[in-house]
């Protein structure tokens, strides 16, 4: 039987102004109300530690709800895993191995002598968030593989991150662009933790899932294996605008 008075008539719900579109439930409103009053007051003097405090809850947001926090910059903070080890300068390395004839790790240190690549494109994530012109800086991803000798029955690289769960890989070809970074700096900062820090992967021209963050490994293989998000259902060639049925203004 239907209630008399369905809940919905007494409080009707109020559109969450830059995110109208998306069904949102009363309570995760009211949270988001709370915390929006919160940010008002912490923000000025607190940036830095309002970021990390949005990232911690997000980290243990599965759902991705707490991205729509306010958050300074419209970027919404993501981990798949609970938590993730925090690297830096001393600890931090990256492997470069698999079918190539120099494996290669290399330290922060390593990676900042060489030479940066600076862009600025729109990031778009598939689930409908763009942040316009932000700034990616790093490594081309085609310097370290022409560095580490790519083999000839090679055809496609696999990355590996140090919180121990998510995977992406880019055909040889992809990999090869020169708007796909190894990112050391984004909005013109050293890449902060829940950012991915000190090193994410940065694929300018497809959706934003396929940069991987807190990168540690990068594998050069026979074939593309699909990644943590494309073995849930994602497209494995991510092109902004032309996969995931998606028609978004492409970002490279
Ligand atoms: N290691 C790792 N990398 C990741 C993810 C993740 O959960 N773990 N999420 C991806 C997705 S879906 C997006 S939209 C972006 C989010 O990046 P941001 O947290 O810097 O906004 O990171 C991508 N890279
Ligand atoms: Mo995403």
């Amino acid at each position: 039987m239907n209630s008399e008075r369905p809940e919905e008539a007494e409080e009707p719900e109020k559109p969450l102004g830059r995110d109208r579109g998306t069904p949102i439930g009363r309570r995760v409103l009211l949270g988001t109300l709370g915390l929006g009053a919160l940010g008002v007051v912490a923000a000025p003097t607190l940036q830095r530690g309002m970021e990390s405090f949005l990232a911690g809850a997000a980290e243990k947001d599965p759902t991705g709800l707490t991205g729509l926090l306010p958050n300074g910059g419209g970027f919404r903070y993501y981990s798949v895993t609970s938590s993730v080890p925090r690297k830096n300068a001393q600890n931090y390395q990256l492997k470069i191995d698999g079918l190539v004839d120099r494996p290669t790790t290399y330290t922060l240190a390593d990676l900042r002598a060489m030479p940066q690549t600076r862009m600025v494109k729109d990031v778009q994530c598939v689930t409908g968030w763009r942040v316009p012109g932000t700034p990616f800086e790093g490594v081309r991803l085609s310097r370290l593989l022409d560095a580490a000798g790519v083999r000839s029955s090679a055809g496609a690289v696999r990355f590996t991150c140090f919180d121990g769960a998510y995977t992406e890989s880019l055909t040889l070809d992809q990999a090869r662009r020169a708007d796909v970074l190894v990112a050391l700096r984004m909005q013109d900062k050293n890449l902060s933790h829940s950012h991915g820090g000190p090193v994410r992967l940065y694929v300018a021209p497809m959706y934003f899932y396929k940069s991987a963050k807190w990168l540690s490994g990068i594998t050069v293989t026979e074939d593309v294996q699909a990644g943590y998000w494309e073995n849930r259902g994602y497209d494995i060639d991510a092109w902004v605008g032309r996969s995931n049925g998606r028609d978004d203004e492409p970002t490279s």
